[in-house]
């Protein structure tokens, strides 16, 4: 091993003078830039590239103590990572943001014009991708020994431009500019297999693949809050054919060859859509593979690299899976260590089960994966006849029990033998995880009585909860500065970016009407950032006094941002109807992308700009309604959205958000909710307490009694009047004259499945109270201020942590193994 002395690579602690020389180095010798003609997007680069030095130092570190103290590793598997940006984030957890402010200011550029111009990688739908990018920068604060791996999608989640009032999809080139932020790693590459033939001498099986690509690693550097630690995102991409064998080259056939490099590196080529329904892809099968063969097969040499056996995989690795789409890993894993390292088959299974943990983040049934056994026969023989070992071995288990039939049997296949036999990837992940985990203790009951009843019948101990959590570094120490330094100042200490409870102190303080007034300053201040940023993109000006109701999030019928337009239209109505009333002006902002191929939610986008030309444009309404819906939304977006609300909307159907995290960063950043029953709204109801919530609508009990009984959004019509007219406004063209019949199947939806029929007039209600509330300045402050002081429950370090204590038993590395790690 080379033996360097402390000097020659520790990056010392830069003062301004020093980042400043840093950039300009970086400008000149790395991106050969002459200062004179650099672009923001030049300075951009150079100032990443100096900040990546400064990260890099701890990556290394950190690589060296957990190999140095052996220490026990997690790797989380996730299709999906919603990074946002790394530059400022980086400067707030390495603690040179100021020192980078100072610098840019000496070369007299602007910071926010050139931070600005950093792409926003969107290698993620929504939710469960974000969570993936909390949860790593929580594993890197606490210093627990992790790493992710996923996909370098070349094109990420798609750019929105709204055309006429309707959804248009761009795609997203945001590796084009360089990604100042990666380290490629041409020594970590791996073939993947596809398709050919399962063939057996004897009782040994092998897999004679007919398709073989590789698979390459970026390393992502994720700082952790602090500066001393950083742990690797290794994304793959996928490249054609095997690195090593240039069989097609040398046969001479340069062309094809090159035409098959494309098509096989279409593998990485996009994020697939979270559409309404699995869409059962073969390419998407593809992807779910390449993902986990690739990650399995590195997670072995790196085990094998650091011990002499692989029989103490299962004791020093934990997998994680980020929902089904990494289910492979486990048939992948079984067939490393059958076919390749000739372990026992019942060993093998037994390192399985001690290895994997999965995390469930839908109940809905139509959104639970699962693959034709055809199509996984072809592309992949022998994890197919593997899958169909293990459910042999468990369903086995299950007879000898004696206390089941065979159509509970057949229930907790994992093949469905259905018209068409499927694998279903949920019960694969139950069957082999050791824990299985819900996101809000709400969802992980209902987990439990719904879709895996059956399996918790069998396995009670397996399942559990761990309720989602946001980053506060990112949600308040980048996203709001101005509540960042109200926090310090008034909590006493910078102590809350790691220890988020810290915010409870703030209880005291809440009646302060001096303590209220500058909170009111914070979110006036987020509110005037928002509006400019409204009025420069849309041209649309709001008045950052009136209330900010905000829904940003996917576009979904669950979500029900219908209702949220219904409500718009009603207070419309009663606003023409009474104008002499002193009403609370309003802006309703929305944001969010709705799938590619999902019609439902993209008419629903349409039915908010059309609301929107409608209302805005009536001069009656004097600025009492403003609708406005912002394009492209993202995490940049969400940092600059969330900061500046009031109300947050969080009103699904009872039952169907398994969580929900948007309501959570509204709530840390002094919004009030206004929410359904439904998802971490419940947990966020008992931390805040009834009088600082605005709950509405039908429980989980009462929305299935509806289902039961058979739901009738009819009766709720005839005996609503305000609701009768406002569904006859949307169905009749009164917000699309120039085609009338625009909306005629909104309403009859799948006979109002989401059932907001049902849930309008509380909703409606909770509205009003909620203005209410609003014209007592103190008293929503004062609630504003509670919901901070209450959210400490809701950090993401929460969340590892129980990961960690409950489901992977890994332990930190401590200050000390830090400290001394063979320098
Ligand atoms: O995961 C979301 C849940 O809807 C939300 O309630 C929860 O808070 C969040 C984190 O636990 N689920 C998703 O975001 N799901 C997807 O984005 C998705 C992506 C690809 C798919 C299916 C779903 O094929």
């Amino acid at each position: 091993m080379v033996k360097l002395p402390e000097y020659e690579y520790r990056v010392p602690k830069p003062d301004a003078e020093l980042v400043r020389k840093s950039i300009v180095y970086k400008l000149i010798f790395i991106l050969g830039v002459d200062p004179r003609d650099a672009r923001p997007e030049d300075w951009l680069n150079a100032a990443m590239f100096a900040a990546r030095d400064l990260v890099t130092e701890s990556f290394l570190q950190t690589r060296r103590s957990h190999i140095e103290h052996q220490k026990r590793m997690v790797y989380y598997l996730s299709m999906e990572f919603l990074l946002g940006r790394a530059f400022t984030n980086s400067l707030i957890n390495e603690g040179v943001y100021d020192v980078f402010i100072e610098a840019f200011r000496q070369l007299g550029i602007d910071f926010d014009e050139v931070s600005e111009k950093e792409e926003d990688p969107g290698l993620g739908n929504g939710g469960l991708g974000r969570l993936a990018a909390c949860f790593l920068d929580s594993l890197a604060t606490l210093r627990i020994p992790a790493m992710g791996y996923g996909i370098r999608y070349q094109y990420g989640m798609f750019k929105q431009e709204i055309v006429d009032g309707q959804q248009v999809e761009k795609p997203d080139l945001w590796l084009d500019k360089g990604m100042a932020w990666q380290f490629a790693r041409p020594n970590k590459h791996y073939p993947v297999a596809f398709g050919g033939q399962l063939r057996s001498i004897g009782p040994i099986k092998y897999w004679k693949p007919s398709e073989k690509i590789t698979a390459l690693g970026y390393d992502e550097i994720i700082p952790g809050y602090g500066g001393d630690v950083a742990n690797p995102l290794r994304l793959w991409t996928a490249h054609a054919g095997s690195l090593f064998d240039l069989a097609d080259f040398n046969k001479g056939d340069y062309f094809s060859a090159m035409r098959n490099q494309t098509s096989d590196e279409n593998i990485s080529r996009v994020l697939y859509p979270n559409d309404s329904t699995e869409s059962g892809r073969e390419l998407r099968l593809k992807q779910e593979y390449f993902l986990v063969s690739a990650s399995v097969q590195d997670i072995i040499a790196r085990h094998k690299c650091r011990f002499d056996s692989i029989e103490t995989l299962a004791d020093e690795v934990a997998i994680h899976l980020n929902d089904t789409h990494p289910v492979l890993a486990i048939p992948e894993l079984m067939r490393i260590l059958i076919d390749e390292e000739g372990i026992a088959w019942q060993d093998a299974w037994a390192m399985c089960c001690k290895i994997f943990s999965y995390t469930n983040h839908t109940l809905m049934s139509e959104a639970l994966e699962s693959w034709s056994v055809d199509l996984m026969g072809r592309l992949l023989p022998r994890h197919l006849d593997l899958i169909f070992e293990i459910n042999e071995y468990f369903l086995d288990s299950v007879r000898e029990l004696g206390e089941y039939d065979e159509e509970f049997i057949r229930r907790v296949s994992i093949i469905d033998e259905g018209y068409e036999r499927r694998v279903r990837m949920a019960w694969l992940a139950v069957v082999a995880s050791h824990k299985v985990n819900g996101v809000a203790k709400i969802h992980s009951d209902l987990m439990t009585t719904s879709i895996f009843a059956d399996f918790a019948e069998l396995f009670p101990e397996r399942f559990t909860n761990v309720t989602n959590g946001v980053t506060p570094r990112r949600w308040i120490a980048v996203a709001n500065r101005p509540l960042a330094g109200f926090l310090d100042k008034h909590l006493g200490t910078p102590q809350w970016r790691l220890h988020l409870e810290k915010l409870a102190e703030l209880n005291d303080l809440v009646d302060d009407p001096k303590v209220q007034a500058e909170f009111a300053e914070v979110k006036n201040a987020n509110k005037r950032r928002l509006a400019d940023y409204i009025e420069r993109e849309l041209g649309i000006k709001v008045n950052p006094e009136a209330l900010f109701d905000v829904q940003i999030k996917r576009i979904h019928e669950y979500k029900r941002q219908a209702m949220n337009v219904m409500h718009i239209i009603d207070r419309y109505n009663r606003i023409l109807a009474h104008p002499e009333k002193d009403w609370q002006p309003r802006v309703f902002i929305f944001a969010g992308k709705a799938a590619s191929a999902y019609y439902m939610a993209k008419k629903i986008i349409r039915l908010i700009n059309d609301v929107a030309a409608v209302i805005n444009n009536d001069k009656r309404i004097h600025d009492l309604i403003k609708v406005v819906f912002i394009p492209n939304y993202s995490v940049s977006l969400a940092q600059i959205i969330t900061p500046a609300a009031d109300l947050s909307e969080q009103i699904s159907l009872a039952g169907t958000e398994a969580s929900g995290t948007g309501n959570m960063k509204f709530a840390l950043g002094g919004a009030l909710t206004i929410g359904t029953l439904d998802g971490a709204n419940v947990e966020i109801r008992e931390k805040v307490g009834d009088d600082n919530i605005f709950i509405f609508g039908n429980t989980v009990e009462q929305v299935e009694a509806l289902r039961r009984e058979g739901y009738d959004p009819i009766s709720y019509l005839e005996a609503d009047r305000d609701l009768r007219q406002v569904v006859k406004q949307v169905t009749t063209g009164v917000f699309s004259p120039d085609e009338p019949g625009r909306y005629s199947d909104v309403a009859q939806a799948h006979g109002d499945y989401y059932q907001l029929m049902a849930d309008f007039r509380s909703y409606v209600e909770a509205q009003n109270k909620a203005d209410e509330y609003y014209r007592d300045t103190a008293k929503w402050r004062r609630a504003a201020l509670i919901n901070i002081a209450n959210m400490g429950y809701f950090s993401s370090d929460r969340s590892i942590q129980q990961y960690a204590d409950k489901i992977w038993h890994i332990k930190p590395l401590s200050e000390t193994e830090l400290a001394q790690n063979g320098n």
